[in-house]
Parts: C-alpha cells; structure tokens; sequence
C-alpha cells in the first residue's frame, strides 16, 4: 500500500490554516487506498526559539487537534517525531547529501530569516533536510501539505534523486506533494499577502482551533475586505485578495468549490457574507475545540497515544534507517 507521510509543527496554537491545508485532509485521506502516518514534528519547533513549556504544552495540543478533527490512532500512526530517533539520524545523513545551494532557494527560509540571516539558528537553515529524513524513512509517497510547504517536499525528492544516483541504489522513492482543494493556502484576515501563521505577531489576524464562537464571530467580522460585493465568478476575485481568501475559507469549511459559493453568494456584501462564514466556522471547529478541551484535560492519555504510536513508527522507520547505513558503508 502506498504511503502518506504529514506533520505539524507544535510551535503555537494550531490555525484554521492547519486545519483547511493539512488536518482536515489527514483525515479525508485515513482509511482509505493509504496507510497514513501523521507526525507532530517537535523537532522542527526548535529551529525558532521554543521555552520548554511551551514546546511540552503545543506537542500535546497539536496531537489534541489530530485526535478532535479525527485521527484515529488506530487507522494511522500518530506520533511525535522526537520519539523516534532515527527521524535525527537520516536528518543528518541527509544533511550531507543535500547541497548549501539548495537550501539557499528555499523561500520559507528566507522569509523566516529576513534580514537576520545571521543570527537564526542553523536548524532553521537545514529543516527541509530534516523533513526530507521525516518522510523518506516511511518511504512515503504522498505528502499531502498546503502550498508553503510544496518547495520543500520537491527537495524531498531532489535528495533522494541525488542518493539513489550517488550510491547507484533505488532505494528512495519518489514522493508528490499532494495539494487539492480552495484552501491551500489561507491567508492573513488583515493582510490578505501574508500566510496565516501560528507565530503571525497579532491574534486577530488568525483563527485559532481553539477559539470560542465569539472571537471567531469577531475575528471575521474585524477581517479586511474591500468596498465591492462578492463577485459572480472567481476571476472577479483576481485583485482582491482579502476578499478571495474569505471566498476560499468558506469553500473549504464547506467542502464546496469556490464558484460553488459564488454561485449562492455572488452579488451579496459582506454584512450578509461574513456572518455566515463565521457561523460556518463555528459549526466546524466548535465540536473539534470541545473536544481538543477535553483531551487536554488529560496529558497523560495524550502521551500514551504518542508513545504508543512511536513503537508503531519505529518498526517501519529502523529497517528502513538501517538498510540507509548499510548502503552507505557505515560498519554497525
Ligand atoms: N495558512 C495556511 N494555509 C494552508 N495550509 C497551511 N499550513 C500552515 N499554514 C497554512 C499547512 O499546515 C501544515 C503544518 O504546517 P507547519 O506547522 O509544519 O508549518 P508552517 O507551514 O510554517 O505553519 P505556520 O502556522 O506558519 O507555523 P509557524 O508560524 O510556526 O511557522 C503544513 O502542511 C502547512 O502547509
């Protein structure tokens, strides 16, 4: 069966951004024709400043999140990638595979950097290896991400092109980022140019999984828009930014396409659009942030799902970080 391989990092709340881009389709795609494997990927949120509590408390929120949407421990392996050591130990061989040129195109690097390319931490440099490591120890093949994370899993499969060629091996296989759907790339509520972020500096211009239904209904409300009334049709959207990410939002939470909502929008304003999207929002994410309250009520079940799906990685990971050693001619 072929395998999906995704993550999240614990390095703030998780947005709606992870839930329409990466959550949301985990579960669409568990139980089906892949067997599936989700990780929190703890050791991607130290590459920015993490204190140990928060690290502690996001790792147990984000696995929250994947169990409240849906994940069943059962159906998929849902773990923490710190467990599982060998996630370190290909990271670093893979480190001396990839190129400092590639890493050097890597536009999430630069944005994350800006202008203090200096001063940032050289795990932050040298991620996409380690998340090349994260999805080639499954031999994963299908990485389903929003589109910020497409250039990173295309040098996924620029590392295992350059070691399958170096050591005259077809061990790696080829992996396709798998990115479908409106939502892929949810923007900003004030800035409909900027991603919406965990780490974004203001609360306001992200939905939280976590929040009630009156800041959702306020977050909304407060969003960026523009004078015009929806559109008929999508290419009306064109310059308007703001306006088709909320178009895209709704679409997503309601599975629909957005010349779907056109259709029944189109013509509306926005003091008739945003409260239904708001409504929709809260329809969606209420009963997931009840129960992602609930789960957090009890750590200690949350570890043990971890734990436990941790022994179930390391039996697909270790071989496959042990056949790597062999090929490259480490004595063990
Ligand atoms: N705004 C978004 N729209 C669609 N998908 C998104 N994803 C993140 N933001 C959006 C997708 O969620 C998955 C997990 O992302 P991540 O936590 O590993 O890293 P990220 O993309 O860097 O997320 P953030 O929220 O922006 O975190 P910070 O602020 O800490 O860097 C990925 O599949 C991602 O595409």
């Amino acid at each position: 069966t072929p395998r999906v391989f995704s993550g999240i990092k614990p390095s703030g709340g998780l947005t709606l951004g992870n839930y329409l881009g990466a959550i949301k389709r985990f579960v669409d795609m568990q139980g089906g024709e892949f067997e599936t494997i989700y990780c929190v990927v703890d050791m991607h949120a130290i590459t920015v400043w993490q204190s140990p509590e928060d690290l502690r408390h996001a790792t147990r929120e984000v696995a929250a999140g994947y169990l409240a949407a849906g994940i069943d421990p059962d159906k998929s392996t849902l773990f923490n990638q710190s467990r599982v050591s060998a996630h370190a130990e290909l990271g670093w061989l893979f480190n001396c595979v990839a190129r400092v040129g590639w890493m050097n195109r890597m536009t999430q690097f630069k944005d994350k950097a800006g202008k203090n390319a200096e001063n940032v931490s050289l795990g932050l440099y040298a991620y996409p290896s380690l998340m090349a490591a994260d999805i080639l120890l499954y031999h994963a093949t299908h990485v389903p991400v929003g589109e910020d994370q497409k250039q990173h899993v295309e040098l996924t499969r620029d590392i295992a092109n350059k070691f399958n060629h170096d050591y005259k091996v077809d061990f790696f296989p080829e992996c396709t980022p798998v990115i479908e759907g409106p939502a892929m790339r949810v923007m900003n509520l004030r800035d409909g140019t900027k991603k919406m972020s965990k780490s974004g500096e203001s609360d306001m211009e992200r939905v939280n999984m976590t929040d009630d239904a009156d800041t959702i209904a306020k977050k909304f409300k407060k969003a960026k828009t523009d004078p015009e009334p929806l559109p008929e049709e999508m290419e009306g959207l064109a310059n308007r930014p703001e306006a088709r990410n909320l178009v895209n939002i709704y679409a997503g939470l309601a599975n629909m396409t957005g010349e779907e909502v056109l259709a029944e929008y189109g013509g509306q304003g926005w003091g008739f659009f945003k409260p239904a999207l708001a409504e929709l929002a809260v329809e969606r994410l209420a009963p997931i942030s009840t129960e992602m309250a609930r789960l957090m009520n009890d750590p200690a079940e949350i570890d043990r799902i971890l734990a436990k799906g941790a022994e179930k990685a390391k039996k697909i990971a270790d071989p496959i970080l042990d056949k790597t050693f062999e090929i490259m001619g480490f004595v063990r």
